[in-house]
This record gives C-alpha cells, sequence and structure tokens, in this order.
C-alpha cells in the first residue's frame, strides 16, 4: 500500500469513527434527561454508563437490612427491618415517551385517528379494544392504560400510539397496575415491592423523605398542585436521593407489586402473589395534589391505590430491574 492511500484509508476511518460517535451522542431518548442536561453537576446528572444502552438510567441499591415502617401511623407500624438483595431502580418515574414505545412494540393494529383522552374502541380490532378502554365505572374491563380516560395524554395518530411533544417526558398515568407489571416485564425488570420501594427511598438510615429529614418544599418536589399538573420527570434534582433516585416523593404516587396488607412485611405470606378479585395494591410517594407533609413520607402506604384494575391520574411507576455487578 502506498503513502498516500495509506493516509486516505486512515482519514477515512477517521471521518467513519467520528461519524458512529456522533450518531450515538445524537441519540438519546426523551426521558434520558441526565444526558441531555450534563451541564447539571449533582450526582443525579451522571448517568449510570452500564444502562445507557437502555435508553434511560437505573441507580444501584445495595443489599442490606431496611428499616421499614414508622410509628406515625397504625398502618406503617411496626417499625422492622426487611432484608433486601441488591437491586437496580429507575432514576425516574416512567415516562409518556417510555410508555408510547412500549405500546408500539406490542403490535397493535390502530386504525383512525384520535387525541389523547379521547380514544374510543373504535380505532382498535374489537379484540384489542379492552386493552385500553376502561369503560364506566362498574363495568367489567382489564386495561393496561385507560386511553379512553379523559386524563390520558396518549392518543393515535398514522397507526401508531403517540403523546404530544410537552407530555413526552412527564410520568406516564392512567395506567393500570396490571399494565405497569407488564411494561416492567417487558423491560427485562418487575414493579419494586413495598419494601423495595421504601429502602430506595429511604436507604439504610431510614430518611423520613428521599431527600433527609426537612419537610417537602416546592423545590424538592412535585406536589400540592392541581390535578393533572404534573411536571417532566427529574424537575426537582434537590429532591433526589442522596444516591440521585428523582421523584421518588411527589410527581405521581408509583405502584408497587405488593398487596395492601398489615405490617412487617413479609414477602412470604401471600401478599405478593395473585388472589381473586382485585385486592388494593399499595402505591407510594404521593402525587403532585398532595399538599400535606405527613402524606408525603416515604413511609406513607395509605396512598390513592383502591382500584388496581383502573387507570389513575395519579399514579405512574418505576422499574427495578436484577442487580447485574
Ligand atoms: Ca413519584
Amino acid at each position: 500500500m502506498n503513502r498516500r492511500r495509506s493516509l486516505i484509508l486512515t482519514a477515512a476511518a477517521g471521518l467513519l469513527a467520528a461519524a458512529v460517535l456522533a450518531a450515538l451522542v445524537a441519540i438519546p431518548t426523551a426521558d434520558d434527561r441526565s444526558a441531555t442536561t450534563a451541564a447539571q453537576p449533582s450526582p443525579a446528572a451522571r448517568p449510570d454508563s452500564d444502562d445507557r444502552r437502555r435508553g434511560h438510567t437505573t441507580v444501584r441499591i445495595p443489599a442490606g437490612r431496611y428499616p421499614i415502617g414508622s410509628t406515625a401511623s397504625p398502618d406503617e407500624s411496626p417499625v422492622h427491618r426487611v432484608a433486601l438483595r441488591a437491586f437496580r431502580i429507575d432514576r425516574h418515574e416512567v415516562t409518556n415517551a417510555r410508555y408510547v414505545r412500549y405500546l408500539n412494540g406490542l403490535g397493535i393494529r390502530v386504525a383512525g385517528d384520535a387525541e389523547p383522552g379521547a380514544v374510543a374502541a373504535d380505532v382498535f380490532r374489537s379484540r384489542d379494544a379492552p386493552l385500553f378502554i376502561e369503560g364506566d365505572e362498574g363495568e367489567e374491563s382489564d386495561p393496561l392504560i385507560a386511553l379512553d380516560d379523559e386524563h390520558a395524554r396518549i392518543g393515535v395518530r398514522d397507526g401508531r400510539f403517540y403523546v404530544a411533544h410537552e407530555w413526552a417526558d412527564h410520568p406516564v398515568t392512567e395506567v393500570t397496575w396490571e399494565g405497569a407489571r407488564r411494561y416492567a416485564a417487558r423491560a427485562g425488570g418487575r414493579l419494586p415491592t413495598e419494601a423495595e420501594w421504601e429502602a430506595a427511598a429511604r436507604g439504610r438510615a431510614g430518611r423520613t423523605y428521599p431527600w433527609g429529614d426537612d419537610r417537602p418544599t416546592p423545590a424538592r418536589a412535585v406536589f400540592g398542585r392541581d390535578s393533572g399538573q404534573t411536571l417532566p420527570v427529574g424537575s426537582r434534582r434537590s429532591g433526589a436521593t442522596p444516591q440521585g433516585v428523582n421523584d421518588l416523593a411527589g410527581n405521581v404516587d408509583e405502584w408497587t407489586s405488593s398487596l395492601h396488607r398489615p405490617y412487617p412485611y413479609d414477602r412470604a405470606d401471600g401478599r405478593e402473589g395473585w388472589p381473586r378479585g382485585s385486592e388494593e395494591r399499595v402505591t407510594r410517594g404521593g402525587n403532585h395534589v398532595y399538599s400535606s407533609a405527613h402524606e408525603m413520607r416515604s413511609a406513607y402506604r395509605a396512598g390513592f391505590s383502591r382500584e388496581p384494575d383502573r387507570g389513575h391520574r395519579h399514579i405512574g411507576f418505576r422499574v427495578i430491574y436484577p442487580d447485574t455487578r
């Protein structure tokens, strides 16, 4: 190979490498906010590189015996410790954008257009409609997400599910417990148990709130707002846990896998099982409408979760994954 040809090949290889690098850098997903706001200096702004391939970031919660419960309410008593294996948890609540990607991957045929909040059964094949249409109160239905609810943010257009740009980074709402559980399984994880959720929020020190023991303020948590007024995930970085998990307090309540049964928590006593009927599943963390510090505590477990088979405008979720280290 002569020197000139060698130089040309070297230059071409360099250009190719630069192009690949540029392409990798240019495709952060809508909810990978840590990557798109790189100027943030806090620990929460540094994504864990081993999870970038998922299109979002997670935080490792180490194994240990974590303090669970409090003396503030009979529902939260007794205070006890629960031994947990290490796991990884979504840094952010699952967003509308992430849930839209999931829905578009299900192979559902959609015909016709419908704005978010106005999706009707007639855009689906009859066998698919029950997955997305909640129906009236008291009707038998088992949707993944209640797209016919006026508060849903996801519509259908050109044969696909979509979310308007301004809502893409907000937490998804109107997802039923089953819709959250199935998403988590497809993502390679599962819903946290309420003990795992509480351990992620309170740490081994048993913090009252994700950030510590100081009372909630609008700078730390999305709360005290009008119904439906969620904010993009990760908007309140000063309310993150020391490890950088965002919005555990506020924005939307979060489904856990656990049935709402008395403490002490015991994962082997049936509360992680599948009873007949729709027994209440625990939601955690408080939501954007709550206004009291009491309800925003990370041990609070009397939240808005009476009907796991229905969508709720105040409830979303996040996923946990096996620890890969
Ligand atoms: Ca939350």
